[in-house]
């Protein structure tokens, strides 16, 4: 199988998180391109036709996307555990905030590649980056019980959301009024899958 792939993405990241959780590098080929909303890579295009990574090409030539169904697919594949049934809905929902930090932040990050400082919106930004702090707090005050429980993909997911932040949006300082999240993504960070996937441009 072939996914294709950029080191800096989160989304990608989640995969390659789970494909070394659940011993499964092996059987990945990485297709790395370089890609944007207003340049896609003809391999993203052909794989995804939203245009987006990751995408799985699997060994009969059909792509699978977005991360979700990827992740789940592949953990599915290798009965990795990394969706308990009996944490199943906590476990998604974990993983849905986690990418909607991701979205929130990679439109950030678009906003200020793509656009000449001229017609970026200040308050567009604003509004992506009240949504990343809701999140967090929503972590900080709700979910210490979950987070601390057993690992599963939720954990991952959100702990590759923080290592974008800290990758593209270090200055706005996330940890700040975030403690008991930046002592547990510490921990989470120790992991081997985590240490062998941080970001690169
Ligand atoms: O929006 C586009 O056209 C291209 N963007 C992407 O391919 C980003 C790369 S992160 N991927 C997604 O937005 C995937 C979202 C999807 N719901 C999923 O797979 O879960 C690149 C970040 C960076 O370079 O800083």
């Amino acid at each position: 199988m072939k996914l294709v792939s950029a080191s800096a993405s989160p989304f990608v990241r989640k995969v390659r998180v789970l494909l070394h959780e659940t011993g499964q590098t092996q059987d990945v080929e990485l297709l790395n391109v370089k890609t944007s909303p207003v340049a896609t890579a003809p391999d993203v295009r052909q794989a995804n036709p939203l245009g987006k990574i990751p995408a799985l090409i699997r060994e009969d030539g059909r792509a699978l996307f977005d991360s979700r169904v990827i992740c789940r697919y592949l953990d599915a594949r290798a009965g990795g555990g990394l969706y308990p049934e009996t944490r199943l809905w906590d476990v998604l929902t974990l993983e849905a905030i986690a990418d909607g930090i991701m979205d929130a932040a990679v439109l950030m990050t678009y906003e200020a590649r793509l656009r000449p400082p001229e017609r970026q919106d200040n308050d567009w930004i604003a509004a992506q980056w009240t949504k990343i702090t809701h999140a967090l707090d929503t972590f900080e005050a709700d979910w210490t019980a979950e987070l601390n429980g057993p690992r599963d993909m939720g954990h991952f997911a959100l702990g590759c959301a923080l290592g974008y932040l800290d990758f593209r949006h270090e200055a706005r300082g996330w940890r700040t009024g975030h403690p008991a999240l930046a002592d547990w993504f510490v921990t989470l960070s120790a992991y081997e899958s985590m240490q062998s996937t941080a970001p690169t441009d």
